[in-house]
């Protein structure tokens, strides 16, 4: 490298829990959120990727805040649009890192059709759902992973409604990369971080966050020490690439299981637009990227 390119793009800072830290969040006190946060903190600071290269963006909700406590570019969006701005951040920008975070609601409710297309086109980037199974910042409506029969404002009477199964949906959906962990079970979800960030594709992991202002002991079943089970996948058992068995382990009954249900290298959309922008440079002798363009809008006048 040169010595004036050198001069044009400084060092990156040492990534440290405290350059990543920005706003004070304001969940409120005992929020599984603040776990989720935390984790992601010591994860980046391990991965030590350039500061101006990490991406967070959210739709709304209680968990879609986190872009404002994390130092870096964020947006928070739309309810339910955080996936296709993501995405567009994402193919026109290969070299940033782009990490989406929100709730069930914003995930599998009013964004459940994104998901579908987000994870079915492979655009890389870290999807981390903060599921509730509640609307936790519009105060306790029933949200698709309710539990059947809870009472919330929305369903006095008791929930009618089958929640989805997340791991089931994803499968179906196409994600290349899709797990679960729990909020409180602090290692297993900062390796579940991890290797879903170095996934190269659209990675999803489904993360059990308690509402402890509305839903309160939601996922007790599954925390031994409130005397439930955590039952983590054996992968020299469960064959990672199989969706079929993937599918077989997400049909356990609750708690189910934790861990990677799935995962599986396949060309992402980012790097077939990139094959074929550069093709197409090559084939017009080198023309830039603007010019391309400009050329074609002469073609259509
Ligand atoms: C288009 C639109 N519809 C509805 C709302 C109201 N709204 C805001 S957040 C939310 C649901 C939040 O639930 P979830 O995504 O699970 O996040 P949580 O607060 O539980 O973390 C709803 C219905 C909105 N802001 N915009
Ligand atoms: S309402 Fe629930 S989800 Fe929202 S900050 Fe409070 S505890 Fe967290
Ligand atoms: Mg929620």
């Amino acid at each position: 490298m040169s010595a004036v390119a050198e001069a044009a793009e400084p060092q990156s800072e040492k990534l440290t829990k405290k350059i990543l830290t920005a706003d004070h969040p304001t969940w409120c006190p005992g929020c599984g959120d603040f776990a989720v946060l935390a984790a992601f903190y010591k994860v980046l600071e391990k991965l030590q990727y350039p500061h101006e290269k990490i991406v967070c963006v959210a739709g709304i909700g209680c968990s879609s805040r986190f872009p404002y406590f994390v130092n870096s570019h964020g947006i928070h969006f739309i309810h339910g649009r955080a996936l296709p701005l993501a995405t567009g951040v994402a193919l026109s920008r290969p070299d940033v890192h782009v990490f989406v975070f929100g709730g069930d609601g914003d995930g599998f409710s009013i964004g459940g059709n994104h998901l579908n297309h987000a994870a079915r086109k492979n655009i890389k980037m870290t999807y981390v759902i903060m599921d509730n199974s509640v609307y936790g910042l519009t105060k306790n409506q029933t949200s698709p992973t309710s539990p059947q029969g809870r009472k919330s404002k929305t369903d006095p009477q008791g929930n009618f409604d089958r929640p989805i199964n997340p791991m089931k949906q994803l499968l179906a959906s196409g994600a290349t990369f899709i797990a679960r962990t729990h909020a409180m079970q602090v290692a297993h979800m900062m390796q579940t971080f991890e290797r879903a960030i170095q996934h190269d594709g659209f990675s999803v992991v489904e993360c059990l966050s308690e509402c402890v202002m509305f839903y309160p002991g939601a996922f007790d079943d599954s925390l031994p020490r409130k005397q439930g089970v955590w039952d983590v996948i054996d992968e020299t058992q469960h064959d990672v690439t199989d969706d079929v068995a993937a599918f077989k382990l997400a049909d356990l009954p609750a708690p189910g299981k934790f861990g990677v249900f799935y995962q599986k290298k396949l060309p992402t959309k980012n790097e077939k637009e990139l094959n074929w922008i550069a093709d197409t440079q090559a084939k017009l002798g080198g023309l830039s990227q603007k010019d391309i363009l400009r050329k074609r809008f002469e073609v259509m006048r």
